[in-house]
């Protein structure tokens, strides 16, 4: 038997839920009725042996104190002075003496008189409860923990209100549709994929991370430890506004409002937590001015603050919500953290600052930008791997693709979103994207221009689909880029796009493969079977929907439908969506996960490609690295906390 832990030895009462036991599972209280009945039984035994045995207690009140925890009923001493022995032994008391003894067992009296009561409305009390049935028991435990639950919630004083202020100028949150009937009805076919890609989700994977389409059911990653914090729903909650989902928003929302906690045991990566969970809430909130957003964004960041705790304050790529303890992942450079990972958090931390007056997101970020710019850089790359530790590079592995993209995507929008006044940061953007050019860039024989890695000093020609997000950056980086050279970035862009779509054009299911290779006679295509899937990524889409744009070449949206009628083809099953394991095989096998960017991103960009441009438009709003757009900070005189100029 488990001690009695739910049964207050002092008390009167039969086991109520204390405060530290609320949180026990409730099996834990009514599953043990019978323990508390024996306890109860237990519990009236002693209670009237006590009774009883109180009376038969020799009187030596005089002598002794009587230890209740009342210091005003002291028993005179007998040696005092005023006091005399009487023949039968009992103390004779004098004058004053007299007077206190007398006063004294009046309240000794009373005193026991109270215990009497007491004990006897114990016995009272024990004996109805043990007249009432399970049932009534049951619902007195549950009116008790009730009590107590209600009685925590008003002393909880919950989070704390967040200053007002400003909300940054929100334009066109329109309805964006596009005025020529054929593109409309794309943009409808659109919007028709994400419905169906939400009601699976919602059918069979809700509060999940994810959904396994084919299994039907709920799906998860390591990223995201082992918590159920429904990442589907928040990152594709934006999607679903400005497709004017309105009642598939409203449930979502409600989600959020009723389960979303982030008090859970579950270690998850820093990085991918602030760009699917925290930019789409921040997001969220700004489109739809729902404060709940907001108030979640702000509870998640305060739980990845101790990433940062590290010598250098380079955060770790892991953190664990509950205890805040950080590592790093098993696999990078000799325990280094991850340059596109702790590189890809400054949009949303100036605008955590900024919605919450809090300098602290502001700084993490802005230290990491300065130890950045006090180190070698090898032929002015930065390698992928940092050393939390010592703040020495790892691996010299430079790319634009994983493990690097997102670091120099944030570069240019930190000075966007600042409304270009963050010139640290675009200088920062060109000086990279210069290096970038010389020493990875290069045109296939076949002409086609791609982004290759730089491994310890040698150009892998080699271009992952995640690099070519890199033709969009390219182009949103072309105004303002130095020595005028907005039509060179302009074309970069389009080159980069030109050979994206090559990778997709030469596979069988016209879906790009994960990294293609211009090598050895290769141009765009995979070699490696662990290269040839398609995940439902939207890189490609991404940088048409830039390009478009930029440049309304109508060759963008032509590309763009290509890539959506493929998914829709191939990777669409009664369950949702899934990724496909070969792009090059005609009968694809699938990998049974709808991955929630594909919400997030792969479908908004490629509703944005159909909708008219004063939707969202980019001098207005900046997309986050999962597609969640924020909108550009006009500070004016505001000076954000935290970048005060030193006194
Ligand atoms: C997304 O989560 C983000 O775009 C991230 O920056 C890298 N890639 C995935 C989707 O491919």
């Amino acid at each position: 038997m488990t001690t009695p832990a739910l049964l207050p030895l002092s008390g009167r009462r039969i086991p109520t839920l204390s405060p530290g036991a609320s949180s026990f599972p409730h099996h834990r209280a009514t599953l043990r009725l019978s323990e508390k009945f024996i306890l109860l039984l237990i519990l009236s035994a002693f209670i009237t042996l006590c009774f009883g045995a109180f009376f038969f207690l020799p009187d030596n009140s005089k002598h002794k104190r009587f230890d209740l925890g009342l210091e005003d009923v002291l028993i005179p001493h007998i040696d005092s002075p005023k006091e005399g022995k009487h023949a039968s032994g009992q103390v004779i008391i004098h004058g004053q003496g007299a007077h206190d003894e007398h006063r004294h067992r009046e309240e000794e009296e009373s005193l026991r008189d109270k215990i009497r009561a007491d004990h006897e409305r114990a016995l009272q009390e024990a004996k109805e409860k043990l007249r009432k049935s399970r049932e009534e028991l049951q619902a007195e435990i549950q009116t008790e923990k009730n009590k107590v639950m209600e009685d925590l919630k008003k002393k909880d004083p919950g989070p704390k209100p967040l200053p007002p202020v400003p909300m940054p100028r929100v334009v066109g949150v329109s309805d964006g549709e596009p005025p020529e009937p054929d593109v409309k009805e794309k943009r409808d076919k659109i919007r028709e994929m994400m419905k169906h890609a939400w009601d699976s989700y919602r059918q069979y994977g809700w509060g999940h991370n994810e959904l396994k389409p084919l299994a039907k059911k709920g799906h998860s990653t390591n990223i995201f430890g082992n918590s159920q914090l429904g990442a589907t729903i928040v990152d594709a909650l934006d999607t679903l506004y400005i497709m004017g989902l309105h009642e598939e928003f409203k449930d979502g929302q409600e989600w959020i409002e009723q389960n979303l906690d982030f008090s859970v045991n579950a270690e998850v990566s820093v990085f991918e937590v602030n760009i699917r969970f925290i930019g789409g809430l921040l997001a969220t909130y700004y489109l739809s001015g729902q404060e709940v957003f907001k108030l979640k964004a702000v509870q998640l960041a305060e739980k990845l603050l101790p990433a940062f705790n590290t010598p250098t304050g380079i955060p770790w790529a892991m953190v664990n919500l509950k205890s805040g303890v950080g590592r790093n992942w098993g696999w990078a450079s000799a325990g280094s953290s991850i340059l596109a990972e702790f590189g890809t958090l400054h949009m949303e931390f100036v605008h955590l600052t900024y919605l919450t007056g809090s300098p602290a997101y502001y700084q993490k970020v802005m230290h990491i930008r300065k130890l950045l710019a006090k180190m070698d850089r090898p032929n002015g790359l930065y390698p992928n791997y940092l050393n939390p530790r010592t703040g020495r590079w790892g691996q010299h592995h430079t790319s634009v693709g994983g493990l690097g993209d997102s670091f120099y995507e944030y570069l240019l929008k930190a000075w966007l979103m600042s409304d270009k006044t963050d010139t640290e940061a675009r200088k920062t953007y060109d000086d990279a994207i210069e290096a970038i050019e010389r020493h990875l860039v290069r045109k296939s024989n076949g002409g086609l221009t791609f982004i290759g890695e730089w491994k310890n000093g040698h150009l892998e020609r080699k271009m992952g689909h995640l690099a070519c997000f890199a033709g969009g950056m390219f182009a949103l980086g072309a105004d303002g880029s130095p020595d005028d050279k907005a039509g060179h970035y302009l074309q970069l862009g389009a080159e980069i796009a030109h050979t994206c779509h090559e990778s997709y054009d030469r596979t069988v299911l016209k879906l790009g493969p994960e990294a293609f290779k211009f090598d050895s006679g290769l141009e765009a295509v995979a070699v490696r079977q662990n290269e040839k899937y398609y995940i439902l990524r939207p890189e490609v889409i991404e940088t048409y929907w830039y390009m478009w744009r930029f440049t309304h070449d109508p060759k963008y949206r032509q590309w763009g439908w290509e890539a959506a009628q493929a998914i829709d083809k191939y990777c669409r099953v009664s369950g949702g969506f899934s990724g496909v394991k070969d792009v090059y095989s005609s009968s694809p096998t699938y990998d049974d996960v709808q991955q929630s960017f594909f919400l997030a991103e792969t479908l908004k960009y490629l509703y944005l490609l159909f909708s008219s441009d004063d939707l969202l438009p980019l001098e207005s709003w900046v997309f986050n690295t999962e597609a969640h757009p924020l909108p550009v900070l006009h500070l004016g005189n505001i000076t954000l906390p935290g970048s005060e100029p030193a006194q």
